[in-house]
């Protein structure tokens, strides 16, 4: 195996990345080995995909398939080498199918490439050729820099295709975004070797991605409504109860329909915590609030939830012995010997839920135990106060925005995000979305002028799916004052992690948004030069010390 595609890949050899038998987040080398011949078979599908759409032929079966199987590879998603195998071949069906319908139309080269991909018949076999599969294949002739450049657009249209799959299963699709994916795989798939065509490639699915997290948003806010600023519950109340994680609202209001009358209280986890602002969502009694934090800590707060835990998507830990049996999957996600749930019927997880003991009446709901947080910020609910914002900014009540978000994980240098926080004076405003806010959301950080009626100092714009929420804040506030992003009062902390945060900068990249500080560690596929490369064209920054830097960006240092 060899994977580096997040940011607790091993720093153990000169080429960082996770090569032994397991990866730090417990995915196996067979694992790995097979989702590296799955991204082939894929890249595969996509040059035929990408063909057969120029004949006018498409396959719904196929582009939604493709999106899928993206997920799965995603870090912290799907452990299952056996579900991963059965992807390979269907891949390799799914191609085969569709290259037969495009043929009928008119006769079509095979190209060659991931195209030609038969996979051996067993499964010894398949994993022996894994090797010339992976990420680094054919770095000794094309250089560190060209295989940089791939993986970059490579992990970028995982966290495109996390998104659109997001967003499909809502019902809401589009066409050029089935294209746009198809053909950047299907150019990817042709192994390029120009710098200069790679980083154009990059730019096209920071740009691909801006589509998808719009479309998204669409999908969220036009099925659950707009999020509204809401307190939450952040301490559980007696009752037979399900804690849902991940990022799935379909999901999740699946699970709150299907235990509506049942009694059973439903809970959220990391990134579900924004559910509870959605109009349709929060309508459900029985949503009773947040339980536990941030993806990294879910081994204590599954362990101590007494009832059914479901994971609608990254990011999973693997299970202890402890709650194993108690834990289902849903969607993308998968680890062996885990209960899966595939068609939407959540009935196994209701009769875990009733056969659990459920919290107990001594639990500290309510009274002086109860704590709450305030969530729901998105671009609606902020852009609903721009008028006042705007005056702030003019009279310098606010001197400046910090966006401080992004991924979270379990390395120690994520506390600079926290001192960060502690770090911005009372005069600014910190905008936060992704699992990272864990680290800054259970303080009070007052508001702004101090006053009850203030504008809250700390606005949670939602999860990691809602940077478009960020990026049209942004937008939207360079409008009113006449100026460009770059040209804002506004400093970007982001923490990076898995896919979708990749897929999220090269977006912040395309729309040329400079100075960004990306933390905790750089990539490790970033090669000294491509890093040059982003530093000298968008001023991209690596995290220094937390003061020295807030004084920076306030113009103090
Ligand atoms: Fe290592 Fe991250 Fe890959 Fe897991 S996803 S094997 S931790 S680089
Ligand atoms: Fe978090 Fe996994 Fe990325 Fe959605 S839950 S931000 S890391």
């Amino acid at each position: 195996m060899f994977c580096y595609q997040c940011e607790q890949t091993q720093h153990i050899d000169a080429v960082a990345g996770c090569h032994s038998l397991k990866g730090t987040c417990g995915k196996d080398a067979v694992t790995s080995d097979l989702q590296d011949i799955l991204i082939h078979a894929v890249k595969g599908l996509a040059q035929v995909s990408h063909r057969a759409r120029a004949l006018g032929v498409t396959d719904a079966e196929v582009d939604d398939f493709i999106h899928h199987a993206l997920f799965t590879t995603l870090t912290n998603v799907n452990f299952n080498p056996v579900r991963i195998e059965l992807l390979i071949r269907q891949a390799v069906a799914l191609r085969d199918g569709l290259g037969g319908k495009a043929a009928a139309m008119a006769p079509v080269a095979v190209p060659p490439g991931p195209a030609r991909y038969e996979p051996p018949a067993t499964h010894a076999e398949m994993l022996a050729e894994a090797a010339s599969f992976g990420v680094r294949a054919g770095v000794e002739t094309v250089g560190e820099d060209v295989i940089g450049l791939r993986v970059l657009v490579l992990y970028g249209m995982k966290g495109v295709a996390a998104y659109y799959h997001h967003a499909t299963v809502l019902g809401f699709r589009d066409p050029a975004i089935d294209a746009g994916i198809a053909r950047i795989l299907s150019d990817l798939a042709g192994d390029p070797s120009d710098i200069a065509e790679l980083l154009a490639l990059a730019l096209d699915t920071g740009t691909l991605n801006l589509k998808v997290m719009e479309l998204l948003d669409a999908a969220n806010t036009g099925t659950y409504g707009t999020p509204e600023p809401t307190v939450v519950r952040m301490t559980p109340v007696p009752g037979k109860a399900i804690l849902v994680s991940g990022h799935d609202l379909g999901d999740l209001a699946r699970i709150l329909e299907q235990t509506r009358d049942t009694g059973i209280l439903v809970y959220t986890h990391g990134e579900l915590l924004p559910a509870n602002a959605y109009p349709a969502l929060k309508a459900h009694p029985h949503l009773a609030g947040n339980f536990g934090g941030a993806w990294q800590d879910q081994q204590s707060d599954f362990a101590a939830f007494p009832g059914p835990v479901v994971l609608t998507s990254n990011c999973l830990i693997e299970p202890q012995r402890s709650y194993k049996g108690r834990v289902f999957t849903a969607g993308p996600v998968g680890w062996p010997g885990v209960r899966h749930i595939d068609n939407g019927d959540f009935s196994p997880v209701i009769q875990a839920a009733k056969a659990s003991p459920g919290f107990g009446q001594n639990v500290g709901g309510g009274g002086d135990g109860e704590r709450t947080i305030t969530i729901g910020f998105a671009r609606d609910a902020v852009m609903g106060v721009a008028g006042t914002v705007i005056d702030a900014v003019k009279s310098g009540a606010i001197r400046r925005f910090f966006l401080i978000g992004g991924c979270d994980g379990a390395a120690p240098g994520r506390n600079y995000y926290t001192e960060v926080a502690e770090a911005a004076p009372a005069d600014t405003v910190m905008l936060t979305l992704g699992c990272g806010k864990f680290r800054i959301n259970d303080q009070d950080h007052g508001t702004i002028g101090g006053t009850a009626d203030g504008i809250p100092r700390l606005l949670d714009l939602g999860q990691c799916n809602d940077a478009y929420s960020a990026i049209k804040i942004a937008m939207a506030l360079a409008d009113a004052f006449e100026c460009g992003v770059n040209d804002l009062p506004l400093s970007l902390m982001v923490s990076w992690f898995e896919q979708k945060a990749t897929a999220v900068l090269l977006t912040m990249l395309a729309l040329g948004i400079k100075g960004i500080h990306l933390g905790p560690t750089l990539p490790a596929f970033l090669t000294p030069t491509l890093l040059a490369v982003l530093q000298e064209r968008l001023d991209l920054r690596a995290n220094g010390e937390a003061a020295a830097d807030v004084a920076r960006a306030l113009g103090q240092a």
